[in-house]
């Protein structure tokens, strides 16, 4: 085939950003070596996923769910672990935060020299490994402020818009990556007989409009009246389809695709809902904004909101424009009660 379809059949994601940056100045030299790393984690992950059930150091097929469970709970710290280990010797990263981590992890080697801090989620939806359903990994990078000699990590506490670079891997059939340098949204599919991500869509579109509503409905009376009065509208108005799987980034990806909304939002007990803010929502919202859709908490974007803590949480409501402005109009018009 002709060079520039090889070029493209064989366009990996460091080499995309590249392309990118549109230079290869030190910022993108660097970038593309962050994202091959990053790259380099979920192929890691991948192959241990598909191995969950089969414990390495048990014998025999494992079976019972509770050597899966162990797997589990092997599997968000070998997760965590991966991380931290792919960019160790980088010089790239000099700290990363992570759910599986109180505090930031740092990697003094690479301080005076990698400016930047990955926050990221392990392992998304890791309780879906028991059943063999989709997990995701989430990924976020910011460059470092300041010196953080206390090591607080005080310079993360900013909000959305500081992210240079976020996206996802979910390890679904098919293992993707999903990245956006604030250039669009751009969609890898590895190719397991390359051990390679190679370029599958670039310029990735939420659609306007989507049939799907993704939310967990077991907390229904859990909600604000508002958020309840939306979904009885979906219940009653044709070509809405419901479908949530229990893990974020499979549930994202969807409406990445296919448009639509997906929504965890506060709950009377817990307001600010049960996701993360950067790690979690912060990352899903600057693709979806990147996607030309949107991310709100229902009264605000998400990439406006600035943390007070490293785990803070945040209600979500994302995906297309049109079904993240309807959620929208149920909170901020509830009807009189
Ligand atoms: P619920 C998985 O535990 C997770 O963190 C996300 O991946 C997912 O979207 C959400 O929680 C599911 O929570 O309350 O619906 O089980």
């Amino acid at each position: 085939s002709s060079l520039p379809e090889l070029q493209r059949d064989c366009l990996t994601p460091s080499r995309h950003v590249l392309e990118q940056c549109q230079s290869f100045g030190a910022q993108a030299q660097d970038l593309s070596a962050l994202m091959s790393r990053i790259g380099l984690a979920g192929k890691l992950i991948a192959r241990r996923l598909s191995r969950a059930g089969l414990m390495e150091n048990v014998l025999g097929f494992a079976g019972n769910t509770n050597v899966q469970g162990e797997a589990v709970k092997k599997m968000d710290v070998f997760a965590n672990q991966v991380f931290i280990s792919v960019f160790e010797k980088s010089g790239l990263v000099c700290r990363l935060a992570s759910e599986e981590m109180a505090e930031p992890y740092y990697i003094p080697e690479n301080c005076p020299i990698g400016r930047y801090t990955l926050l990221y989620d392990p392992i998304d939806g890791s309780s879906n490994i028991d059943v063999n359903l989709n997990v995701g990994s989430i990924f976020s990078v910011r460059v470092q402020q300041g010196e953080d000699q206390e090591q607080t990590g005080a310079d993360l506490l900013q909000n959305g818009r500081q992210q240079i670079l976020a996206g996802y891997i979910l390890y679904g059939p098919a293992t993707v990556l999903v990245y956006s340098l604030g250039k669009g949204v751009h969609l890898f599919t590895l190719d397991p007989s390359l051990g390679e991500f190679i370029l599958a869509q670039e310029y990735v579109q939420i659609p306007e409009h989507g049939p799907v509503y993704s939310t967990n409905e077991g907390n229904f009376w859990q909600w604000e009246d508002s958020i309840r009065d939306y979904v009885r509208y979906v219940h009653r108005h044709e070509g809405y389809t419901a479908r949530y799987s229990g893990a974020l980034v499979g549930d994202f990806h969807r409406i990445l695709l296919e448009g639509g909304v997906f929504l965890y939002p506060g709950t009377r007990k817990k307001p600010e809902g049960k996701l993360r803010l950067l790690y979690e929502t912060a990352p899903l919202a600057f693709i979806a904004e990147q996607a030309n859709g949107r991310a709100s908490t229902g009264t605000e974007p998400i990439l406006d909101l600035v943390p007070t803590s490293l785990h803070q949480r945040s209600p979500i409501i994302v995906g297309s424009r049109e079904d993240v402005a309807l959620v929208e109009s149920f909170i901020q018009n509830p009807r009189e009660l």
